[in-house]
Parts: C-alpha cells; structure tokens; sequence
C-alpha cells in the first residue's frame, strides 16, 4: 500500500498529513490560510491523490511558518508512501493554461532535491499570501521529498490564474511520475 502519515508540531505550527497515491483526488484540506487550501485543493484534484492536511500556526507572526511547514510536511510524506521507488514512471510534466496565464511544471522524483523556480512578476500578494511564499512552499516541498522540481512561469497578467496554473500543474505532473508503470526501480544506478 503506497500510503503514509507524518506528524509534526514545533512551537511554531501543528501538522498532520495523511497520503494516498493510489487515490483518487480526494482532498480534506484544513489550514488557516484561504488561498493555500484553495492551492492544496486543486493540486490533489489533478494528481488523483488522497491528501488530507491538518495544520495550525503562528500566523499572528506571518504566514511564512505554517506555508513552509505544510510544505515539507507535504513533501515528507510523499518521500514515505513512495518507498523503495519500485515501478514508479519517476518522471512527469504539464504545460498548464488557465485563461492568459501558461505555466511549466517537470518533476524528477531522483533522491536528489532541487527547485529551479523562474517567476515572472507577480503582485505582492494573492489571496492573503505574500507571493514571495509560494517559492517557499516548493522548496520546501521539493526538499523533504527529495525531488527535481522545476517551476517554469512562462507568462500571465492576474497573479491567482498564474499561481493555480502551477499547482495544478504540479498535481499533473506528480500524477504522472508516482504512477507505477514497471516492475524495476526506474535508475540504470538501480536505486534511487
Ligand atoms: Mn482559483
């Protein structure tokens, strides 16, 4: 069974996330920050995962602490479901419009964390979220699932269709690469 759990609480924020990657895009988001659920909800749409997420946090400070640690929480516990890599298609992409916006999402899920993040001018905030926290979220989320990700904004003008397109990008492309579609761990290393 390709599922896992992972707890987390610190002083600063309180997490529990469950995960499914043989679900069916069902989501049980709960987050104090509006936009970051709507975000969080479509991802789960499009990657045809289960992903419930339960997290407080400090945002009488900002939201900086519960956006990042949502994401490496998120990103731990895809490292966990997705075991020994056995099968997986390890790689995927989308190319993702929503109206003027058209953004590129690749993922690698290699052992070896990397974000490559290429924004294009976004307003200072969306939602109720400082845009300068999104690249925060992938890092965190590309790190503690030790994966490639690159996030590719090619052009947009509204900040939230630009945003949405990379999250639902990056549920599509993540559907692709957590798909079992061999019988060997897909490295000529053997292991990754
Ligand atoms: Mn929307």
């Amino acid at each position: 069974m390709r599922k896992a759990k992972f707890e987390r609480k610190t002083k600063e924020t309180d997490i529990s996330v469950e995960l499914d990657l043989d679900g069916t895009g069902k989501a049980e988001i709960n987050t104090p920050i509006g936009f970051l659920n709507h975000m969080l909800e479509l991802f789960t749409f499009f990657s045809r995962i289960d992903l419930k997420l339960k997290a407080s946090g400090d945002v009488n400070v900002d939201l900086h602490h519960t956006v990042e640690d949502a994401g490496l929480s998120i990103g731990e516990v895809f490292f966990k479901a997705l075991s020994d890599k056995t099968g997986i298609h390890r790689f995927g992409h989308a190319a993702t419009p929503m109206d003027e916006a058209l953004s590129q999402v690749v993922v690698d899920i290699s052992g070896r964390p990397f974000l490559v993040y290429k924004s294009v001018q976004l307003p200072e905030k969306i939602g109720e979220m400082d845009s300068e926290l999104f690249e925060v979220f992938f890092q965190a989320f590309a790190f503690r699932s030790r994966i490639t990700l690159h996030i590719n904004m090619l052009y947009g003008d509204n900040g939230h269709h630009i945003i949405e397109s990379c999250f639902k990008g990056l549920g599509r492309a993540m559907r692709q690469a957590v798909k079992v579609t061999d019988q060997d761990v897909p490295s000529t290393k053997g292991v990754l």
